[in-house]
């Protein structure tokens, strides 16, 4: 194109197209007039690919190829903290990210992940598409990313050794367990009194098999789809805390793409969202058989001695400082966490 930058001529392109949509679908005025990045530290059989890889393709299909959102999953492009800092400096489009990984950068995204403050899904549902999930959209936004309505599921955690079996709070005195970069996840560990990792998802394997950790702690479909089963002997089900993952747009991508654009891609993320939590909400009930299959020795817990073993070591009282009463409150109404 003379005297015209690609991207301000396919912008014409595509208004024109929105002019007159019968444009959009019948004529290819070019290739992809968007080709957008994003990334995930999931394997592709995790329900998080699959989904994010449907959508994609549903995006291409309903704009004529105009949007092009290639998938790069498994942590392709980086470790999670690198890879937040290509989000936020252009050179990843979208990315996923735990609540909890985020708080590095807006630290009050971490509040859906306190310790045994969900007892399942009935509430959690509810508050991360309601109230709750706003606030901390709403912080999201102060940090210049873009976090779509819908965010994805992970499940709730599980703990897995190599070792022995963790049956009590107590059996995590000393424990080299590896956790994600987040100062939430080292907190609760050291109220245990274990010995606390941080390391990416993506080291996580190689971690357990060189025995740098002796533990990690994940959903099953994370676990398995990860196929640590491989490198680990005990799960322990204490599902100690919900994780998620925030389809986060980086600003200076979201802000250029025309508003068309961004309600094609919003939609068909929603979507995937929807389809992702179904995913994720039956494989977790149903793969500790498969997971068994392979080897791996299962163990229930009782939950109440490890909430009473974080609250007696002052746990809850040192995130309700850092959150601040408005929001510790807001949890407590959304979660049912006693007080
Ligand atoms: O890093 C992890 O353990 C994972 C995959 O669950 C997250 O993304 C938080």
């Amino acid at each position: 194109m003379t005297g015209m930058t690609r991207r301000s001529a396919l912008k014409l392109s595509l208004g024109a197209a929105i002019a007159f949509p019968s444009i959009l679908t019948t004529t290819r005025v070019f290739g992809a007039d968007f080709t957008l990045k994003y990334a995930n530290n999931c394997p592709e059989t995790h329900p998080l690919t699959i989904r994010t890889r449907e959508a994609a393709a549903a995006i291409k299909a309903e704009t004529n190829g105009k949007i092009d959102l290639q998938v790069f999953p498994n942590s392709q492009l980086g470790g999670d903290t690198d890879m937040l800092a290509q989000l936020r400096a252009g050179g990843i489009d979208f990315f996923t990210l735990s609540p909890l990984i985020l708080s590095t950068l807006v630290p009050k995204a971490a509040v859906s992940g306190i310790g045994f403050a969900w007892s399942g899904y009935d509430r959690l549902w509810p508050a991360m598409d309601g109230k709750l999930g706003e606030f901390v959209r709403a912080e999201i936004r102060k940090s210049g990313l873009y976090p779509f309505e819908k965010i994805f599921d992970n499940g709730f955690r599980q703990i897995s050794t190599s070792g022995k079996p963790i049956k009590t709070p107590e059996d995590l005195a000393g424990l080299k367990i590896r956790v994600p970069p987040s100062s939430l996840w080292t907190s609760m560990f050291k109220a245990f009194d274990a010995a606390p990792l941080s390391i990416n998802f993506s080291e996580v394997y190689s971690s357990l098999q060189t025995r740098i950790a002796d533990a990690q702690e994940n959903p099953l479909v994370t676990f398995e789809s990860a196929k640590l089963y491989e490198v680990q002997k005990f799960v322990s089900k204490t599902n100690h805390m919900w994780d998620g993952f925030w389809f986060l747009a980086g600003g200076k991508t979201w802000n250029k793409l025309p508003a068309d654009v961004q309600k094609i891609i919003e939609k068909h993320m929603a979507a995937a969202a929807q389809k992702e939590r179904e995913d994720v909400q039956r494989l977790n009930a149903s793969l500790e058989k498969d997971i068994a299959a392979k080897g791996i020795i299962f163990n229930s817990v009782d939950p109440a001695a490890f909430q009473a073993k974080l609250k007696s070591k002052g746990f809850y009282k040192e995130w309700q400082a850092k959150f601040g009463a408005d929001l510790w409150k807001l949890l407590e109404t959304s979660s049912g966490l006693p007080e």
